[in-house]
């Protein structure tokens, strides 16, 4: 497709000065033979670190949240503005494990989306289901359900340049850490009723939205997965954190 792939590594929670050295140092090295954009979602304190390491190189980087608010007595909050003063240039919103353990509702999560906007910053904005939503049949309703908190509030937005900018992640949540992927067919099919929910709320501009997928991604499985027509690339968790596998998914992206 037209679209340029994308890979995304969120550390998560993961990580120490020493260990990212090591680690940014290796992506830095292999990133100029990969031909997707390149991105490195670490966390909070280690921005500054990632900035440093990754000047100069094709791999960007961001964070794994913000704030919700633009700024003020939020106390332990980080703002979309306080990123970009570490050269961030997306940020994830919604993953599944802040909507789990944080208990991020849809509204939430596409007021953070509009401060990722607003800051100048590109939102990776997460949806999916969990597996009784899946086993129950809902898994298209979920998807629609938390895809329109956020096709609504940038309608309400008006700011047509902001529908361009945002990237989805599809990741269904059974498939998050477990070793289990969702098949190629699996992804596929809710990546394809994710544009066409894009065509309906914002007409072509579909036709450019970028959708990863995101769940237990490998070297071993990710030719498969961005080779269906509306898989984008990837959001990589545990595999992000050794530059060979990262990079490994990184070449399946073409
Ligand atoms: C899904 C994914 C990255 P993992 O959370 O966001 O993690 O690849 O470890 O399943």
């Amino acid at each position: 497709s037209a679209r340029k792939k994308l890979v995304a590594g969120n550390w998560k929670m993961n990580g120490t000065l020493a260990a990212n050295a090591e680690l940014l140092h290796g992506i830095k090295q292999g990133a100029l033979a990969t031909a997707c954009d390149l991105v490195v979602c670490a966390p909070f304190p280690y921005l500054a670190q990632t900035s440093a390491e990754l000047l100069g190189s094709p791999v960007t980087w961001g964070a794994q949240d913000c704030s919700a608010h633009a700024q003020g007595a939020y106390t332990g909050e980080v703002s979309a503005a306080m990123l970009t003063d570490f050269g961030c240039r997306w940020v994830i919103v919604g993953h599944s494990e802040r909507r789990q353990y944080h208990a991020e509702s849809s509204a939430l999560v596409a007021a953070k989306t509009m401060q990722v906007l607003r800051a100048g910053l590109t939102p990776i904005v997460c949806v999916g289901e969990t597996f009784e939503e899946r086993d129950a049949g809902q898994t298209l309703a979920v998807i629609e359900s938390q895809l329109r908190a956020v096709t609504s509030a940038l309608a309400q937005a008006g700011e047509s340049q902001w529908v361009n900018r945002v990237v989805v992640a599809y990741e269904p949540v059974w498939a998050i850490g477990t070793g289990r992927t969702a098949s190629s067919t699996q992804a596929q099919e809710v990546h394809a009723f994710i544009r066409a929910q894009w065509r309906t709320a914002f007409g072509t501009s579909a036709d450019a939205l970028r959708i990863l997928y995101g769940g237990s991604v490998k070297p071993g499985n990710a030719a498969e997965l961005f080779d269906q027509p509306d898989v984008d690339g990837g959001l990589i968790g545990g595999a992000s954190l050794k530059a060979d596998d990262f990079l490994g998914i990184a070449a399946s992206a073409k």
